[in-house]
């Protein structure tokens, strides 16, 4: 008989991709979950077992559960950092996803559980310069991490530990730096940089624009990891034996500067940069180490940010020439 795998948050970004990922193995039996309205989610697959559910809610949370061996939790409030640092008490909320979770986890005699957790984890002192070296998965500690969204993401981790130690769950935990890719949201508030920096210079050469607007003064420092790395990293980590927590991440450190003149040499189009510096801004650098994943699971990522964003870049303008499932991608907000 198939096991069978549950993925909490199947409607959003890399919910949607590792589901696809599982199908196209036809390994497991598949049941999605996400508190979006169907017509909603990124992708959906008529193979799995598909849910509409908040699982903020105990009640929900133990029925999706039922007859589950693996639990994958990626089912929170969250978006780039002009949605977390306006939405502290919406991402704080997430707490009750993962707690739920883990409760009913344990009701209902599920064997494995891996949480996504963050880089917003990270001590912000260890973040305050550009082009930092790579943060250590022990640079957590002493806690200082990202107001709201990052002390959620902190929280979640300790519990997956303390599940593990006194109920006996196997956790898997990973911490994502910043993951990008095609099927993600790029416009409407949530969207991360990349996606909102290849839409907005796609926009500019559609309209014979100039300028287009860039938060911060452009010299803050990020590593961006391609969505086909991020489900390779996030699958080793699952299948490997330890209940460590792991960065998956590129080591490929950028200024948004930089970034930018990757994404016009894939435009062919130029442009001035309108800096607003009362925009959110976030840390000042941050990139992952990556040598406790490679030494203890191998895992390492393969593509370059330019690859990822030739990608990336031509998903968006596809989407913007044909104007068609727009709202899904550009959604700011869920209904509650
Ligand atoms: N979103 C966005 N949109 N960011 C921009 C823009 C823009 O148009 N222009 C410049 N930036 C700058 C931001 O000010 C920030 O300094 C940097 O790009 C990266 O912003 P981001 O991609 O929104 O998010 P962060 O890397 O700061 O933080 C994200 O980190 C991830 C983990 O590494 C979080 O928002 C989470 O999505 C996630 O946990």
């Amino acid at each position: 008989m198939k096991k069978k795998i549950l993925i909490c948050g199947a409607g959003g970004f890399i919910g949607g991709h590792l589901a696809s990922r599982f199908l196209k193995e036809n390994k497991y039996d598949l049941v999605c979950a996400d508190v979006k309205p169907k017509e909603y989610w990124f992708q959906i697959f008529d193979e799995a077992e598909n849910h509409s559910l908040d699982l903020k809610e105990y009640e929900n949370t133990s029925k999706v559960t039922k007859n589950v061996d693996y639990i994958f939790n990626f089912a929170c409030n969250m978006g780039g950092m002009g949605f977390i640092e306006n939405n502290k008490a919406e991402c704080m909320l997430s707490v009750l996803v993962n707690t739920n979770l883990l409760r009913s986890a344990v009701k209902n005699s599920c064997k494995k559980y891996f949480f996504s957790s963050s880089a917003c984890v990270y001590n912000g002192s260890k973040q305050n310069q550009t082009f930092i070296s790579g943060l250590k998965e022990t640079d957590a500690y002493p806690a200082d991490p990202e107001d709201g969204y990052g002390w959620e993401k902190l929280f979640s981790e300790r519990m997956c530990r303390h599940f593990n130690e006194d109920f006996g769950i196997d956790t898997r935990v990973v911490r994502y730096h910043n993951i990008y890719g095609p099927l993600g949201t790029f416009d409407g508030g949530r969207e991360k940089a990349p996606a909102a920096l290849c839409r907005k210079i796609i926009l500019a050469k559609k309209n014979n624009f100039k300028e287009i607007d860039v938060w911060g003064d452009g010299e803050q420092t990020r590593s961006f990891l391609y969505i086909d790395d991020c489900i390779q990293g996030t699958l080793d980590v699952f299948n490997s034996n330890s209940n460590e927590v792991f960065n998956v991440g590129s080591e490929e450190q950028v200024s948004i500067n930089q970034m930018i003149e990757i994404i016009e040499d894939i435009a062919n189009y130029k442009v001035n940069k309108n800096y607003q510096i009362d925009k959110p801004k976030g840390v000042r650098g941050r990139s992952s180490d990556n040598s406790f994943i490679q030494k203890q699971i191998g895992w390492k990522h393969t593509h370059t940010l330019k690859e990822g964003l030739i990608k990336t870049y031509n998903w968006i303008n596809n989407q913007i020439e044909s104007g068609t499932n727009i709202s899904k991608f550009s959604k700011s907000t869920i209904e509650k």
